[in-house]
């Protein structure tokens, strides 16, 4: 049977649902309020739309974002319908429209969604909105869209309307490469996950006391040296120039900006074993493989050391098309405070002579940095504070809240805890604007959650520390905060793990959570550092 699913500010109105049918053909109707990050407003109705063979994609003439969106949404649907979903004519009998226009107060990354019998229509002011109705597509479609193998099934969606656009423009994610380093095959997945909750920026730590893992030319024992290691002892890694450019392109066609992070003055172990000319002592240091932090130092009064900075930040801004460097500043325990805010000052006139945005980790508040600055919280709020009091942008990574390498609970293998346990009700149940009360709401950014990989080595450790907290999170930087409530998103998040596992996600099944999928994975075993 059929029933409406009325989704508004605040409150769900269920309007003469009946539940129908058994679990595996559940009523299209409900995958409106199924949507994870929730959706602005969204209401389903009595009909339906079925994708079939014919079915055609019609983009706005003459916008390659479009037509591109178009090609993305035919490769993502293609799989698992056996469909072409090609381009086709608006007169067609079963089309899905991606049209530019639409309402300006859905700004740059929102949409309108309407299904009708006959098709789809998308319509957003800019290319990313589009891309955007995509992601919620998939999810108003059965689980099974999700899997890489054709499948015969009905991909029947119910009529309705939805109207949807974020709360925050910065929504995102940051994988530790340097810890232990992923290839572009993993980060290219990292980043499809990314997308389908609708984030938009990947940060990259690129550079730590462990390894080294981006190619400067001008510095060619960073990687040649600096990229052979890792915590435990593994082989380390690094990216390419070319390689590099092939994520920042993988990213930019899933509207993801990514942000890279080399972190100076501290974490700086891997470049002096490279290069020791950078070491106060000039000698060369043992390479790090454990996990401690706060052990190094570039020699920030030597002039060699400006010159580096200078070309590490130059040939990393002229591969990155995105506006911000991070450089980022955290726990430079063995740098005098004098030394470390004079290097501040220097490094910020590097980033702005390059035409970037300085990014860096709360500490660097205790500088003189520019307005504007972006200042990413993770544990000192006083820090957060000083940093806005200078006129820099708070991005909120509370560790308690979004360290997605902490363990979930005392059981949990993976991970550490010196920020406590973090299931998924601590991910979900915390506001950006209230977590620092001393910060107008028009201070703070957005959101990115880090994965350290100091514990993790694979894609598949990594994914279970990433789900479902990093859905929670999404919610959190995509729907209105007025419309979170956590016993919702619970029996929510508890009808999504057949779509995460047909995702090839291999979740935590928290117990906090009414799963109603049934098992299909256990907690990866431990690689431990
Ligand atoms: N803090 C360090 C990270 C990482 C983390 C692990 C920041 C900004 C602990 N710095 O978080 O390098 O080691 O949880």
């Amino acid at each position: 049977m059929s029933g409406r699913w009325v989704v508004g500010r605040g409150s769900w109105v269920v309007v003469a649902l009946t539940l129908a049918g058994c679990e595996h053909h559940p009523d299209p109707a409900l995958a409106y309020a199924g949507v994870i990050p929730r959706l602005v407003s969204a209401a389903s109705g009595t009909g339906r739309f079925t994708l079939t063979g014919s079915t055609v994609v019609v983009a706005s003439p003459g916008s390659e974002a479009a037509a591109d969106v178009a090609r993305y949404l035919a490769a993502t649907f293609g799989a698992a319908t056996g469909f072409a979903l090609p381009p086709g004519p608006d007169s067609a009998a079963s089309t899905i429209v991606l049209a530019l226009g639409g309402a300006p107060a859905l700004g740059n990354e929102g949409y309108d969604l309407t299904v009708t019998e006959r098709g789809v229509r998308i319509e957003a002011p800019a290319a990313a909105g589009l891309f955007y109705g995509v992601q919620t597509l998939r999810q108003l479609l059965p689980p099974a869209i999700e899997r890489p193998e054709r499948q015969r099934a009905r991909w029947t969606i119910a009529t309705g309307v939805i109207r949807d656009y974020p709360r925050y423009a910065w929504r995102g994610a940051m994988l530790d490469v340097s810890r232990h380093f992923f290839g572009v095959a993993d980060v290219k997945r990292f980043i499809d996950l990314l997308a389908a909750y609708k984030l938009n920026v990947l940060q990259l730590h690129l550079s730590d006391d462990q390894g080294w893992r981006i190619e400067i030319a001008s510095w060619p024992r960073l990687t040649e040296l600096g990229g052979l290691t890792a915590v435990g002892g593994g082989p380390g890694g690094f990216y390419t120039q070319a390689q590099y450019r092939e994520i920042v392109e993988y990213a930019r066609r899933r509207y993801i900006t990514v942000i890279p992070e080399i972190d100076l003055p501290g974490h700086t172990n891997a470049a002096l074993v490279a290069y020791p000319e950078l070491n106060c002592n000039g000698k060369v240091p043992a390479p790090y493989t454990g996990i401690e932090t706060g052990i190094s130092s570039l020699c920030t009064r030597r002039p060699v050391v400006m010159q580096f900075v200078a070309d590490v930040i130059r040939e990393l801004a002229a591969i990155t098309p995105g506006p911000f460097i991070h450089i980022g500043g955290d726990e430079a325990d063995v740098t005098l405070p004098r030394d470390y805010v004079a290097f501040i000052d220097s490094v910020q006139r590097i980033v702005r002579a390059q035409g970037k945005t300085m990014i860096g980790w709360e500490e660097i508040a205790s500088a003189p940095i520019d307005p504007g600055t972006v200042v990413q919280h993770w544990r000192s709020a006083d820090l957060a504070v000083t940093g806005a009091s200078k006129g820099a942008h708070i991005l909120m990574s509370p560790s308690p809240h979004v360290y997605l390498d902490m363990k979930y609970d005392s059981a949990t293998v993976l991970g550490q805890n010196w920020a406590g346990y973090i299931d998924v009700d601590t991910a979900y149940a915390w506001d950006p604007v209230t977590r620092i009360p001393a910060l107008g709401a028009d201070q703070v950014l957005g959101i990115v959650a880090p994965l350290w990989t100091e514990t993790v080595s694979t894609m598949k450790e990594a994914e279970y520390l990433l789900f479902p907290r990093l859905a929670a999170i999404a919610e959190v930087a995509w729907s209105p905060a007025d419309a979170r409530e956590w016993n919702e998103f619970s029996e929510r998040l508890g009808r999504h793990g057949a779509r995460m596992s047909a995702m090839g996600i291999g979740f935590y099944r928290s117990p906090r959570i009414p799963w109603r999928d049934a098992p299909s994975h256990t907690q990866p075993a431990s690689a431990g550092p």
